[in-house]
C-alpha cells in the first residue's frame, strides 16, 4: 500500500515536469478500412518514457492527470502535437484523438479544440474524437454542448470501447455519433465464442441502422478479421496490421503497406 502510494506522488511529480517538458507524445495506430485493406487513418495513443522512472501507460498516467486537473494542460498538448504530424500525412488520412470524461466536464473545451485545429492549420474533417460511455452518462449537458459544437465545425465524433460501459442505448442515442468503436474484449473471442459473435454483429447492425460506421478494436488474428469482414465491420484496427508507431515511423509503414496487393490475409 506505501509503495503504491509512494509510486503515485512520484508520478504525479515526474508528470507535471513532463508537461512543463512537453515529453509526453502521441503515436499512432493505423485504422485500416475493411473493404479495402486500405489504412485510412490513425489513432494518437499517448506515450510517456520517463527517465527516472521508465515507461509508464497510459491507464496509469491518464487517470492521475484526470484526478490532478493535469488532464487539460496534458490533453491540449497531445492533441496539438498530434495535429502538427498529421498535417504532414497525405490529405486522405483522418486523425482519431481519445477524449477523456474528465475533459468533456469542461466547456471551454470545444472552443480549445478548435483554436489548436485552427492554430495548426489542421482541418477539422480530418478529425474524429473518440468519447467513451461514461461520458454520456452523467454531466451530460456540458458534453452534448461541446460534442455539438465540434460536429458543426465538421468533426466527427466516435463512440469508443463501446458495450463496456452503463450507458443506455437512450442515452447513447440522444446524442449524435458518427462511429461505432466496438471494444476489443469482444473481438478477442471472435474465434471461441459464439456470444461475442453475436454481440459483434448485432452492434454492427445496430450502428447501420443509424446510419454509423463501425471500427473494430483489437484485430489480433485472421480469423476475427474474416468474421468482420463477412459481418460488414466499416473498418478494425489491432496489432494483426500495426501497433502504434511514433510520428517518424509512418512513412516506412504507409511504404510498406503499399507494396502489397489488397487480401483479407495481408497484415499492414
Ligand atoms: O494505448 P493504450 O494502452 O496504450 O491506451 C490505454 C488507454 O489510454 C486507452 O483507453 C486510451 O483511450 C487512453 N489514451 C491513450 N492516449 C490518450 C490521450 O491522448 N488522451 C486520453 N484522454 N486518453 C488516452
Ligand atoms: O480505449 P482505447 O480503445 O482508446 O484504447 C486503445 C488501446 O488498445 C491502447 O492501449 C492500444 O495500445 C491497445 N491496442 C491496440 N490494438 C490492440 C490489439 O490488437 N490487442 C490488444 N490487446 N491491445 C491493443
Ligand atoms: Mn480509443
Amino acid at each position: 500500500m506505501d509503495m503504491h502510494v509512494e509510486r503515485r506522488i512520484e508520478i504525479e511529480r515526474e508528470l507535471r515536469s513532463a508537461i512543463t517538458a512537453d515529453v509526453i507524445e502521441p503515436h499512432y495506430q493505423p485504422v485500416v478500412s475493411l473493404s479495402s485493406n486500405c489504412i485510412v487513418g490513425f489513432e494518437a495513443l499517448a506515450r510517456w518514457r520517463s527517465r527516472s522512472l521508465g515507461h509508464i501507460p497510459p491507464d496509469m498516467f491518464i487517470p492521475i492527470a484526470e484526478e490532478t486537473g493535469l488532464i487539460n494542460a496534458l490533453g491540449d498538448q497531445l492533441l496539438r502535437r498530434a495535429c502538427f504530424d498529421a498535417s504532414t500525412w497525405p490529405e486522405m488520412f483522418t486523425l482519431a484523438f481519445n477524449i477523456s470524461p474528465v475533459q468533456l466536464r469542461d466547456p471551454a473545451i470545444g472552443h480549445r479544440i478548435l483554436s489548436i485545429l485552427g492554430q495548426t492549420g489542421f482541418s477539422p474533417r480530418r478529425l474524429e474524437i473518440e468519447i467513451t460511455e461514461s461520458a454520456f452518462v452523467e454531466k451530460t449537458e456540458v458534453a452534448k454542448t461541446v460534442i455539438e459544437e465540434l460536429r458543426r465545425a465538421g468533426v466527427r465524433v466516435a463512440l469508443d470501447d463501446f458495450g463496456t460501459g452503463y450507458a443506455t442505448l437512450s442515452q447513447l442515442l440522444s446524442f449524435r455519433l458518427d462511429k461505432i468503436k466496438i471494444d476489443r474484449s469482444f473481438v478477442s473471442h471472435l474465434d471461441d465464442s459464439i456470444e461475442s459473435q453475436v454481440i459483434v454483429r448485432a452492434i454492427v447492425d445496430l450502428a447501420e441502422g443509424f446510419g454509423l460506421t463501425t471500427t473494430a478494436e483489437g484485430v489480433e488474428g485472421a480469423g476475427q478479421l474474416a468474421y468482420l469482414v463477412a459481418n460488414g465491420c466499416t473498418e478494425g484496427q489491432g496489432y494483426l496490421f500495426s501497433a502504434a508507431v511514433p510520428a517518424a515511423g509512418i512513412n516506412a509503414l504507409l511504404n510498406r503497406h503499399s507494396g502489397r496487393t489488397a487480401s483479407a490475409e495481408d497484415a499492414v
